[in-house]
């Protein structure tokens, strides 16, 4: 398919790009190459493989990960002006999203406000929870100090991805002795599902009905839960006991929306359509992590209706992203 639009595609500054040599150091001298350049391979391999437009994100965990909050602000508005220059270069193949201190809510709105309106971002993405004052602090963003910052979000009527990073060691005894599951194979899945949750049980979504969540990797494991998560068992039927007003399907349908990266299975696409519908589906790859090759190869025969591939791969990002391509 041609015009195929990716939106997990990263991309380093010289601050953050060493955050990324964990999940690579037997590659390192290549990934970290791929992970900086911008004009250059990827848009060849853009064009090789049909993919008019990638929406660029920093790499993990990156600002995050930076608790003090004076440096976490800098180095995402570096980034942001960093990525607003490289779009800048060619708007017609790249566009922004937005890096954020959300260790400082009020100055993450204020970021997020500066790179829609002046930078023409088309949202934020984010590296799941941020360490705030101290790098044993974990912070998630269903916490009440985060709803001003939510209705901005809104306001602004642009998508918030919520990226993985890993749990820290501190709070996940549980992994000690078997590291493999951490990072892409189980890992982040677990801890970027569990923030989604978090966000939907905090009653967010009543709070702020126009809110729209992206998440990578097929969902992070959530659609094939999501009968269960709502039904518990059959015979005890307790119901959530939680401020939001719903079940968790209900929210998760109409405010999330999954993309393929680096979740190349038909098998799970389909459930992952089935579930949600192929609206709120989108392609993409996950660049650097994954080939754009291998994803688009597999993207463009995937055995789903050629309707479904036109929205998955392009329409339905033009329209949330509101792009003008
Ligand atoms: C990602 O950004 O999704 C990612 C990493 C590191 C390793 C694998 C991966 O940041 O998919
Ligand atoms: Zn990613």
């Amino acid at each position: 398919m041609q015009g195929k639009i990716a939106l997990e595609e990263h991309v380093a500054i010289e601050a953050t790009l060493n955050d990324s040599k964990v999940f690579g150091t037997h590659v390192w001298d290549t990934l970290g190459p791929r992970l900086i350049d911008v004009q250059g391979a990827r848009l060849r391999e853009m064009d090789q493989h049909g993919i008019e437009m990638m929406i660029l994100s920093l790499n993990a965990p990156a600002v995050q990960a930076i608790p003090d909050v004076k440096r976490a602000v800098d180095v995402a508005r570096q980034a942001n002006d960093a990525m607003a220059a490289d779009v800048g270069k060619h708007p017609d193949r790249f566009a922004g999203f937005a890096a954020l201190a959300m260790q400082d809510p009020e100055a993450a709105a204020a970021e997020l406000t500066r790179c829609v309106k002046e930078l023409g971002f088309v949202g934020a993405l984010i590296n799941g929870f941020s360490n705030v004052g101290s790098a044993d602090n974990v912070t998630y963003y269903d916490l009440p100090q985060y709803r001003p910052f939510w209705r901005t979000v809104e306001a602004l009527d642009v998508p918030f991805y919520l990226h993985p990073r890993n749990p820290l060691p501190s709070w996940t005894k549980f992994y000690e002795g078997h590291n493999w599951m951490l990072g892409p194979n189980w890992a982040f899945a677990a801890e970027t599902a569990l923030h989604a949750l978090r966000l939907i049980g905090s009653g967010l979504f009543d709070e702020c009905p126009n809110l729209k969540i992206v998440l990578g990797h097929l969902g992070e494991g959530i659609p094939v839960q999501l009968w269960r998560i709502d039904g518990r068992n059959g015979w005890m039927n307790a119901p959530h006991n939680y401020p939001a007003k719903h079940g968790v399907a209900h929210y998760f349908r109409k405010h999330f929306y999954l993309t393929t990266s680096g979740n190349f299975h038909t098998p799970s696409l389909i459930n992952a359509v089935t579930e949600m519908g192929a609206d709120h589906v989108m392609f993409s790859v996950d660049w650097p992590f994954e080939d754009v090759g291998q994803g688009c190869e597999w993207f463009d025969k995937a055995e789903i209706g050629e309707a479904e591939r036109a929205k998955i791969g392009r329409d339905n990002a033009v329209k949330l992203f509101k792009l003008k391509i």
